[in-house]
């Protein structure tokens, strides 16, 4: 690995990320039931139907996991509470349990040095909340906002950093229009509200937890670098409605309270009455904004010719296990395009960046995941280009600490620099954690 920390600036925070469903195990320790456990259950819906129930047993094995990550330096660990685990039917009474996880969480990383970044939702509705209808319902603001108390109030004196929700394209677009995730939804209805409820909740957010006193918050968005699949005034214009739904809807209700033209088009008639009146709460101000890419798309309309029917090919590029293509450039484009478009001097993490891999295990018990380390580095460089050319990014969190439960894939997809052998709950360091911890120390 070419990364050597004296090339970033001073204090930039270099980390990894996880979340809690995908790494606690959430049938321990009076977790709720979340929304993802019964859609796993659905046939087809998760690869071999699996489930969070276990993952990587981190709930019980965190302070291991958090003295691999003293022992190898890292200056910052992204993690996420689960709303269910802190209350388990999504309102009213608290699991004290679950909230004294997060509070020994916070302390074990304060302990070893290494800064807290908490993120309040990465995915796991509960199902109780899922049944009043999840984030299609607008009480659903209120309900996040009552989480986000509870949380706060309890590690927020503590935490470097918080996030309101993770990927809000995700919770919104690919689980309630494309049905990939849960609840598994295909309905243009019920995606709009999702759109528009997904904001407005982070926007209360915010303000709960500043009117606790509390700052340095933010949200963490996804971007995908999108194209035209080929020279058609069709693909550009598929590229264009999906840049606008995927790159533009979210960070620009934020910060300048407007959803692109081109998207309202397919989805105005369905988004919730007085949504225009929502962009106060909406735009509340963040002290900054966490970016997660991966890949680079190539679009071309569905032949169904519908609003949103749009199609992916496969390019030409190298792949990752995921059969994404490896594009490092789409990194700078979006690093510089958010500041310029949105962001001005607000700060800009990269809150995840990896690839999944087929990682082998040797005979002699190393796993010697090259591509892993050869991704990172050109991520590596490309976020530096981006700082040399203005752009105030202030950290790397890579994703992920620890192979975990990859969604719709199950066990299947391995993202971690750690391996993780479900059976045993054995944790062996692949190449890339070795370069990537030893490259800090450069
Ligand atoms: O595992 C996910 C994570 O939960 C959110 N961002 C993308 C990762 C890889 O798919």
């Amino acid at each position: 690995m070419r990364l050597r920390r004296s090339d970033f600036p001073d204090g930039f925070q270099f980390g990894a990320a996880t979340s809690a469903y995908q790494i606690e195990g959430h049938g321990f320790g009076g977790a709720g039931s979340t929304h993802w456990d019964s859609f796993a259950t659905g046939p087809g819906n998760v690869m071999r139907g699996e489930n969070g129930a276990v993952a990587c047993d981190h709930y019980n094995r965190w302070e291991s996991d958090l003295d691999l990550m003293e022992a190898a330096g890292l200056d910052a660990y992204r993690f996420s509470t689960s709303w269910a685990r802190v209350l388990p039917e999504g309102r009213g009474a608290v699991n004290a349990e679950g909230l004294d996880f997060y509070d020994r969480l916070v302390d074990g990383l304060l302990a070893r040095g290494i800064a807290p970044y908490a993120t309040l939702y990465h995915w796991e509705m509960p199902s109780a909340l899922a049944d009043l209808g999840g984030w299609m319902n607008g009480d659903v603001a209120g309900w996040f906002a009552d989480y986000t108390e509870i949380i706060m109030g309890r590690i927020g004196d503590r935490v470097e950093a918080t996030a309101t929700i993770n990927e809000l394209w995700c919770v919104a677009w690919l689980s309630h229009f494309l049905g990939h995730h849960a609840p598994g939804m295909r309905d243009i209805r019920a995606a709009a509200r999702a759109m528009h409820h997904v904001l407005l909740a982070h926007g209360h957010a915010v303000q709960a937890a500043r009117a606790l006193g509390f700052d340095n918050l933010g949200l963490v968005t996804n971007l995908e670098y999108t194209e035209p699949a080929d020279e058609s005034v069709e693909a550009a214009e598929a590229a264009s409605v999906q840049d606008a739904l995927y790159n533009q809807w979210f960070l620009g209700a934020v910060f300048k309270q407007e959803y692109p033209t081109v998207a309202l088009a397919g989805l105005e008639r369905h988004l919730p009455k007085g949504w225009q009146d929502d962009f106060g709460v909406i735009g509340t101000p963040v002290d900054w904004v966490g970016i997660n890419y991966y890949t680079r798309k190539l679009v071309k309309p569905g032949p169904s010719g519908m609003f949103c029917d749009i199609v992916d090919l496969p390019g030409n590029l190298p792949k990752t296990a995921m059969d994404w293509e490896i594009y490092p450039e789409g990194l700078s484009y979006f690093l510089e395009r958010v500041q310029r478009e949105y962001t001005g001097d607000t700060p800009l993490f990269i809150t995840e960046n990896g690839m999944a891999s087929l990682d082998r295990m040797g005979a002699d018990g190393r796993i010697e995941d090259w591509a892993r380390s050869a991704f990172l580095d050109a991520h590596f460089a490309a976020a530096l280009r981006a700082i040399e050319a203005g752009v105030p990014l202030k950290g790397y969190f890579v994703w992920s600490l620890l192979d975990n439960f990859e969604w719709a894939f199950g066990y299947d997809k391995r993202f971690g620099m750690i391996h993780v052998d479900f059976k045993t709950q054995v944790r062996t360091p692949k190449q890339s954690w070795l370069d990537f911890t030893e490259a800090l120390k450069r």
